[in-house]
């Protein structure tokens, strides 16, 4: 029953017990959904690792098939990792992926292919038996152990495909780029798509084109005026992803980030809490790209062990190109909203200074929760020192108890009703040089009386003028799971949390404003959240 299970999720997507990591090769074919995942049949601790497989028409709801792909062949019979779809020009998909061949993990990267393209649900997968395609030998210098993660393929008006892979030579994280005119026979180029100096190995690429132009996706083989290109890499060393936004040189066939775009320490992230070895795709039937990210656990192993499972994957976040073209913004698939039942809406009001108000009549333990504030005067905000570049470390010093005057003032997530649990999400407003900064964190250090969790405090700048805007923060919560959206999308923070107290009916969910001045809550909306069919 759910009381001893009281961190498995209602709407996030997990399978019934075990490990997973790393969403895989995500498409849609004949009108389905596909989504693959990083699985260990055996247990709650990464190992053993095959693609398990589900399938969905509204990416919300899931339909659990055998697993795809499993160490069957000598060249991947050490372990079946990460990789990617390609929908070709006839319609057909194929799927590259990353075998371990031996006990040292040696990577290599292999083809597999629909065993029969009527089935929708794509079942059975057959392995290209030339594979692997792509490995390291004496004349590529590519690091035999640090080569994985192949992405989805683009093909150039040359009519050649081109892939990337995840690697690094010695501390400099690498994409690198292989060529192909028939999907089989793959040529490394001579210079990577990309490098980053001193990153450490790149896991899980993605390079795809993002619209100048509106909301709407593109299909990754698109280039050209109407589209900039976004790079992101998954950082094995620290576990972050940072994405560049740029220009695809198809002449060079290298990527240029932006200037000031960098992949690492001050870089963009599309998460500031827990994801990773995220992945988009091109939705074709509603012009959506759609990314997925694995979001870790940070409850200790023993924690795992006890529990039986590992792991959950993101709510699908639609992604696009912010109106100045510097940064992305994601937002749940709208399809999401569909689970949303019994909307608590509350009027506008000012939340004086030092106030806590209950959302009532909300399951605050399964809830999708949109709050908006408002704030007239600037006059007293705290002056914002330019040696404050670690948006992180700030919310660490600055967390939910600590006051100043325009913030902190949020939500209060899988909150006990004494508030000696909660998780505390939250504004900060401060009075730089020219203009407003706004800080946006997510205080963990209070989410559980368990001290075994990882309860770091995250933090993210926020790009949004509170002046002319109104300060809006939606928060997905799911049993264990904060996911939190400022600014429309514009900065996402992702938390797991352990609460003891705080559990199922036991969860309460508030607004606050422990600031010393007024602000004003123009909207709250909350709804329940009815529970997805996952498994
Ligand atoms: N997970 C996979 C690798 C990838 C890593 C192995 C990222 O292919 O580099 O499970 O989480």
């Amino acid at each position: 029953s759910s009381s001893h299970q009281p961190y498995r999720t209602g709407y996030h997507f997990q399978p019934p017990k075990n490990w997973i990591n790393d969403p895989n090769a995500p498409m849609i074919y004949k009108g389905i959904y596909h989504l693959f995942y990083q699985y260990n049949p055996k247990g709650a601790v990464w190992g053993n690792i095959v693609w398990a497989h589900s399938t969905s028409t509204d990416l919300i709801n899931w339909t659990p098939h055998e697993h795809a792909i499993y160490p069957s062949q000598p060249f991947d019979q050490y372990g079946c990792w990460s990789g990617s779809a390609t929908i070709l020009p006839s319609g057909k998909p194929v799927i590259l992926y990353t075998g371990i061949i031996d006990g040292k993990n040696t990577q290599v990267q292999n083809l597999a292919v629909p065993k029969n393209l009527s089935d929708p649900y794509l079942r059975e997968w057959i392995k290209y038996p030339k594979n692997p395609l792509m490995a390291s030998n004496v004349e590529n210098q590519i690091n035999g152990s640090s080569f994985r993660d192949p992405t989805t393929a683009w093909l150039g008006h040359d009519n050649i495909w081109r892939v990337i892979i995840g690697s690094k030579y010695h501390r400099k994280g690498l994409a690198i780029l292989y060529r192909s005119r028939d999907f089989k026979k793959w040529i490394k180029a001579k210079h990577p798509l990309h490098s980053g100096k001193n990153t450490g190995m790149w896991e899980c690429p993605d390079f795809f084109p993002v619209s100048t132009a509106g909301q709407n996706g593109v299909d990754t083989s698109i280039v050209g005026p109407y589209v900039k290109h976004v790079l992101k890499a998954s950082l094995d060393d620290t576990k972050h992803e940072y994405y560049t936004v740029g220009t695809y040189n198809t002449i060079l066939d290298r990527y240029i980030p932006d200037k000031g775009s960098v992949e690492s320490d001050s870089g963009l992230r599309y998460d500031y809490g827990k994801f990773y070895a995220s992945k988009t795709f091109f939705d074709n039937k509603t012009g959506r790209r759609i990314l997925w990210g694995w979001i870790n656990e940070s409850s200790s192993v023993e924690d795992d062990i006890k529990k039986g499972w590992a792991g959950v994957q993101a709510i699908p976040r639609k992604i696009w190109l912010e109106k100045s073209g510097k940064h992305l913004v994601q937002w749940p698939i709208v399809e999401l909203e569909k689970l949303r039942v019994k909307q608590v809406k509350l009027p506008s009001k000012i939340l004086e200074g030092g106030s806590v108000i209950e959302v009532s009549g909300v399951t605050a333990v399964q809830a999708d929760v949109e709050i908006s504030f408002e704030i007239s005067d600037f006059k007293k905000a705290e002056v914002f020192d330019p040696s404050w570049t670690d948006p992180q470390q700030l919310c660490i010093q600055k967390g939910a108890s600590v006051k100043s005057a325009l913030g902190p003032f949020g939500l209060l997530a899988l909150a006990s009703k004494d508030l000696k649990e909660y998780t505390a999400v939250f504004f900060r407003i401060f009075k730089g040089q020219d203009k407003h900064v706004v800080l946006m964190c997510s205080d963990q250090s209070r989410s559980s009386l368990n001290e075994d969790n990882d309860k770091v405090t995250y933090g993210a700048f926020l790009n949004v003028d509170p002046v002319h805007e109104k300060l809006s923060l939606r928060s997905l919560i799911d049993h264990s799971i904060v996911e939190s959206f400022g600014g429309g999308g514009k900065t996402c923070i992702t938390a797991r949390v352990y609460p003891t107290l705080a559990i199922e009916e036991k969860a309460h969910l508030y607004a606050f404003n422990y600031g010393t001045e007024n602000v004003k809550m123009s909207s709250l909306s909350a709804w329940s959240m009815k529970k997805a069919h996952i498994y």
